[in-house]
């Protein structure tokens, strides 16, 4: 018999979607736990935090394996399902492979996410959600001295997250680093078609997610613009045409008001589990 595939993510998240995009891309079935990473800070409970001590989504259980860090999960997904592989047999372009997950993973996509949001929804994310944060975390600390030390490490976290955002230089800085990033990938993109070499790997899935994240965010031109990086708009057309993109439900938008309403909806009341088919 076939393990069980749980996912626990959220939505919008950057880092869910990776992970999406790997399961969707090898045709696995799974059952997606949405975790309210926003309101009622469902990833700061005890249970959750058992599973994955940062405290962040995602988080993938895969029978007896709990599996945490989206640039892990993705490896782990490629590795242990069926289905066309991923990554590069060639260990030169494997290596390339790993590099640039690594720099994709490194870049700070939660500060440029909370700090570029534009209108009510940033609003919401900067002014609301990080003091209900501050609080919860404070609460269940108290109520869990076992996970004193986990509570710590997040309330720290959050303190130096709350910083980043707040301060004009470190938010100029989190900007540079995604642009010298962003002019890698458009020399790479000069030399070959994706990023490890001449077929479509985890690299590329994970960079969809940035490019995604840039367009909801309404910054693409400052970064991308066709001046400056005329392959990587190329290049993006054909991540996002690939069938795994719609089917991941990878955010290049913010969706239509029903989709938000049905989204509050579940993070208000629901304990939001479902079905993916491969
Ligand atoms: N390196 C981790 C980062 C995970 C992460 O930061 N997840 C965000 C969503 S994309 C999250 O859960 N944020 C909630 C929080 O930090 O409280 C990964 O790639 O999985």
């Amino acid at each position: 018999m076939e393990s069980s595939v749980t996912l626990y993510a959220f939505p919008p998240s950057h880092c869910s979607q990776k992970v999406r995009l790997a399961l969707a891309e090898k045709h696995v079935a799974y059952t997606n736990r949405f975790v309210d990473i926003e309101l009622r800070l469902q990833n700061f409970e005890p249970d959750y935090l058992r599973l994955n001590p940062r405290g962040v989504v995602p988080t993938l259980i895969h029978g007896d394996h709990v599996v945490t860090d989206s640039a892990k999960i993705i490896r782990y997904v490629d590795d242990a399902f069926d289905g066309p592989s991923l990554s590069p047999q060639d260990e030169t372009e494997r290596k390339r492979m790993d590099d640039w997950i690594d720099l994709q993973d490194r870049l700070r996509i939660r500060e440029l996410t909370f700090g570029s949001m534009k209108g009510a929804m940033g609003h919401a994310l900067r002014s609301v959600s990080m003091p209900l944060r501050k609080r919860k975390l404070l609460r269940l600390k108290s109520a869990n001295p076992d996970l004193a030390e986990v509570y710590d490490a997040k309330i720290e976290d959050l303190h130096r997250w709350r910083t980043s955002i707040a301060s004009p230089e470190e938010m100029a800085q989190v900007r540079d680093e995604m642009r010298s990033a962003l002019d890698r990938v458009e020399k790479r993109l000069g030399e070959s078609p994706y990023l490890a070499g001449e077929s479509y790997s985890l690299a590329d899935l994970a960079w969809t997610c940035t490019f995604a994240r840039l367009k909801m965010l309404g910054v693409w031109d400052s970064f991308c613009g066709p001046e400056r990086s005329p392959g990587i708009g190329a290049y993006y057309s054909r991540l996002r045409s690939r069938p795994s993109f719609d089917r991941a439900g990878v955010w290049e938008r913010r969706p239509p008001p029903d989709v938000r309403r049905a989204l509050l909806k579940v993070m208000l009341t629901g304990s939001g589990e479902t079905r993916v088919e491969a």
